[in-house]
This record gives C-alpha cells, structure tokens and sequence, in this order.
C-alpha cells in the first residue's frame, strides 16, 4: 500500500500541476511533495516495533511544532510562519491543533473541518507531515465526541487519503477517565479512519492528560496490558517540564519500551504552558526522545502572551518569521533543536 502511494505521488509529480483542493467530498489529488523534503523522503510512515519507521523501513524521528488552538491563532498559520517552519526551522511536521470545544470544532463543524483541509495543503505544499490533532481537553472523556470524531474524520481521511504525509491524532488529552474508557473510544474511530485510509498512521492520547495515567495517579503499565485492537498506532505521552520532572522523564523512558510513543505535545514551563522555562529539565527530555528516536511536536506556534508561545506578542500581525528576531527563549531553545542535525 505505502509502495502504491509512492507510485502514485511520483506520477502526480511528473504529469500534474500543484492542484487545490476540490470541491465537496472529492479525494484530493497525490501532490508532488517537494523533492528532497521530509515528507517526500520518508513516505507513508509505518510502526516498526515502538519505532516509527520511514516508506523505506528505517527508523525516522520527527521534530516540528504544534499550532495553538486555530479557533484563536490562526493569524498565526500563514505563509510567511508556515514556509519559515519548514524552511528556516526545518520542521518535518506541523501539528494542527483544533479544539472540539472552547469555541473549536462543535461550534461550527464545517468551518473548522475546512480549516483543516487548508492547513493540511499548506503543510504538503512545504513537504511537512500534517499531524490532525482532535483537541479534546474539556470534557475529559474522548467519548463525549465520539459521534463528531466519527464525522470529522471521515471527511479528513476521505479527502487526503492519496497523500502519504497525514497522521491522525484522535484524542488530545484524556483526562478524569479510565484507560478502558480511552480504548474503547480509540476502538470505535480506527476504523472510520482506517476504511478510508487503511495504512495511516493513528495516534492515540493516554489518560491522565497523555501521561499514560501518570497524573492521575495511575499505573503506568496499564496501557501496555490493555493495548488498543489496531496495528499501525502510537501513544502519545506529553510534559511541562517545570512541573513535570524524573519521574515523567523516567516514565517516558519506561513506556517507550513498552509501546510506540509520540510526544504530541510538550513545553519547557508550567503545565499552564507559561511560567520560568526549565531548559536543563527540558533538556533531559529531548535527549532521551533524541536517543530513542521519539518524535515531538511542542507546544505551540503561536504569539499569545505565554512563555511557551514561541513568538514575541504582535508577530503574527506581520511577515516576519524567520530567524531568532521574532522569538522568545522558548522559541530560540526549541527552534534549535528542531533544526539540529538535520
Ligand atoms: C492551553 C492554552 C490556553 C488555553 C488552555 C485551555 O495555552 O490558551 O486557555 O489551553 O484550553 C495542555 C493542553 C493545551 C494547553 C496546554 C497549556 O493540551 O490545550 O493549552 N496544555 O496549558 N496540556 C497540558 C498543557
């Protein structure tokens, strides 16, 4: 399947022009991913084990940002900030990050779906992968949305099944529910996503806020007991390194072993996403994900007022992204890092 994808990007390449989106529920033409960029070399990405794995079988770390809620910074998702995160902080991937409730989603399902669809071109456009991230935050219980996730999805894996660059976040942060709650509702959406796109990637969020119930008090163990019935998935695992010190470190470590993990979510502060940024913490983190070779996507590519918001206040009513001008310490520290070794 990853092989008839490529077939089927490569000859997009040769006989089509870059094309929009089509109208209604039409399938998205294959784009020509641009040559040489991560999407383009990598591929349909695929489980390896608790790696992640490239079109090619060998293990891929992906290194990118999350934008912050697009109900409310999409100003700050445009051309300028996209082409200097794939070009100047040489992204692989962008996380989308569209909320269900707090005026996301379930407010207008149409407008956010189409949103999406836009964010997804874009980050093809610049050979990005296009992480889909379902926000949910509050309520805690994934359930609470199923029948919107269901939709939703649908419509994503539906349009963009042809490209080989989309990942499929089902649950942010699940949290005040129980892991059998969390699989149960994981169980229900894989197969709405995988009827349409059969060999994606599917990322599922652990209970406790993504810390496989570390913050809830919980064993962590549970999920790797409990696994949820779907081939081709990752956990995911997030952390505020202010707040969330060793023993979120040590348990990363110890998940990470036990199941595919993806860090979709993480700052240098507080769990508020503000507060004194923690790099020797953070620090810590990244060379475990580095030498385990777990992606990440941090948190958040956005100016609001927070320290974790990677851009000065008043960036994003400008063009100008690129470089270290525009940055707080947050954003100069994680900027480094993406762009490390590449
Ligand atoms: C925060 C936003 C803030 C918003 C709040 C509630 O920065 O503007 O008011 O959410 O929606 C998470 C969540 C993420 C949080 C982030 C920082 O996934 O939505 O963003 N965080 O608090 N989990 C841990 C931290």
């Amino acid at each position: 399947m990853a092989w008839q994808k490529s077939v089927v990007a490569l000859a997009a390449a040769v006989v089509l022009p870059l094309t929009g989106v089509m109208a209604g529920s039409s399938v998205a033409a294959a784009p020509a991913l641009p040559v040489g960029s991560s999407a383009a070399v990598n591929g349909q990405l695929k489980v390896c084990g608790v790696k992640l794995c490239n079109q090619a079988g060998q293990q891929v770390q992906l290194r990118g940002m999350s934008t912050h809620g697009i109900q409310w910074y999409s100003q700050c998702v445009k051309t300028a900030s996209l082409d200097a995160l794939a070009t100047d902080w040489k992204a692989d991937v962008l996380r989308i990050s569209m909320y269900i409730q707090e005026g996301g989603y379930e407010s207008n399902p149409r407008k956010f779906t189409d949103m999406v669809h836009g964010y997804i071109e874009e980050a093809t456009k610049r050979g990005m992968y296009a992480l889909v991230d379902w926000h949910q935050l509050s309520p805690g219980d994934p359930n609470h949305n199923t029948a919107r996730a269901k939709t939703f999805f649908k419509e994503i894996a539906q349009r963009h099944k042809n490209k080989t660059n989309i990942i499929y976040d089902i649950a942010n942060e699940p949290n005040g529910v129980s892991w059998a709650r969390v699989k149960s509702y994981a169980e229900a959406v894989i197969p709405t996503i995988r009827a349409e796109d059969p060999d994606s990637l599917v990322l599922v969020g652990t209970h406790g806020w993504s810390t496989f119930g570390l913050s809830d008090g919980k064993n962590i163990n549970e999920v790797s007991q409990n696994k949820v019935n779907a081939s081709n998935l990752m956990y995911t695992f997030h952390f505020y390194a202010k707040d969330h010190r060793d023993s979120y470190l040590k348990a990363l470590d110890t998940v990470s072993n036990q199941v595919p993990v993806f860090v979709t979510e993480f700052g240098s502060q507080e769990a508020s996403g503000d507060g004194p940024n923690d790099f020797t913490m953070a620090n810590k983190f990244i060379s475990l994900m580095n030498s385990k070779k777990i992606s990440w996507t941090n948190w958040n590519f956005s100016d609001d007022h927070r320290t974790g918001a990677v851009f000065k206040s008043g960036t994003c009513s400008g063009n100008s992204f690129a470089g270290e001008g525009p940055l707080k310490d947050a954003g100069k520290w994680v900027r480094n890092h993406i762009r490390a070794n590449r």
